[in-house]
């Protein structure tokens, strides 16, 4: 093996990383939050030509998927969603009832790997703290390194996009950004619901029929339009998560093109 400076590694970190965010400080789409309904928000609008940028709080992308149902490392989907993985190139298996299983590993990794091959950039350890607006439109977010963010004063970077998808799961980080301030309008979403009792069945289908722009600019999908809405929570079924990101990367794809 050949000898390199230490500093070599550095280097070559540091300026990578710099050109992407740099490159990456405007988008026409920002996912907030790499979880299921995310990711393949991501992919879909990636695949579809669009310029789409995802900020991660976590270290790792994935979001709920690793942990499977009380940490067994399996996810159930449902027939419906059997085209996504198919797309994704994630291995699936028939289970009683109906359903489908897959290895929570090799679905959060198929996620990401086609999400980036298809041109999205994942920035991870990236907290979004609060949203951008102007001229009553939601023209982006601020970001902080997680770790710093809220524990330092230590002021946030902005990224901007044309839309801004939250999904961050059972927080609702960028909705909330809003409700707290009496900015939402609409009743549902604005008396902050959260999630209702279990009913997985009722739950996979309200995430999917009521993905929705919840404010002009930004759209929720994923775990978050049942915060959002008041939808039953639901347990290790990803079939209406990913269901849900390929629904809202068509509506926000639809509305790009319209202008
Ligand atoms: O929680 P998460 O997986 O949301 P989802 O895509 O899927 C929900 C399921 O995992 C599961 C379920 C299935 O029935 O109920 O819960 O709706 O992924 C949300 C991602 O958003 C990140 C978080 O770390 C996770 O990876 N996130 C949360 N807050 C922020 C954030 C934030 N402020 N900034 C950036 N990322």
């Amino acid at each position: 093996m050949g000898e390199f400076a230490d500093t070599a590694i550095s280097k070559a970190i540091v300026e990578t990383y710099l050109r992407t965010i740099a490159a990456r400080l405007e988008s026409d789409v920002l996912v907030v939050g790499a979880g299921p309904s995310g990711l393949t928000a991501a992919y879909f609008l990636a695949t579809g030509g669009v310029r789409v940028t995802v900020l991660e709080k976590r270290l790792a992308p994935g979001g709920g998927i690793w942990g499977g149902g009380m940490a067994m490392n399996v996810a159930v989907v449902q027939e419906e969603a059997l085209s996504v993985l198919k797309e994704i190139g994630c291995r699936s298996e028939p289970a009683p009832g109906g359903l489908y299983v897959v290895d929570t590993m090799e679905l959060a990794s198929a996620l990401c790997l086609k999400a980036i091959q298809a041109g999205a950039v994942v920035l991870n350890l990236m907290t979004a703290e609060d949203v951008c607006l102007r001229e009553g439109r939601i023209t982006g977010v601020v970001a902080n390194r997680t770790g710093v963010a809220g524990a330092m004063p230590v002021d946030p970077l902005a990224f901007a996009a044309k839309a801004v998808v939250d999904a961050t799961g059972h927080g609702a980080v960028v909705v909330e950004s809003l409700r707290k301030r009496g900015m939402l309008d609409d009743s549902a979403a604005a008396k902050r619901p959260g999630e209702g009792p279990m009913d997985a069945s009722a739950g996979e289908a309200f995430v999917v029929e009521n993905v929705a722009e919840v404010f002009p600019g930004l759209w929720v999908t994923g775990m978050s339009v049942c915060t959002t809405f008041a939808g039953p929570r639901m347990g290790p079924i990803f079939g209406g998560m990913l269901l849900s990101g390929c629904r809202v990367a068509e509506m926000v794809a639809a509305s790009l093109q319209n202008g």
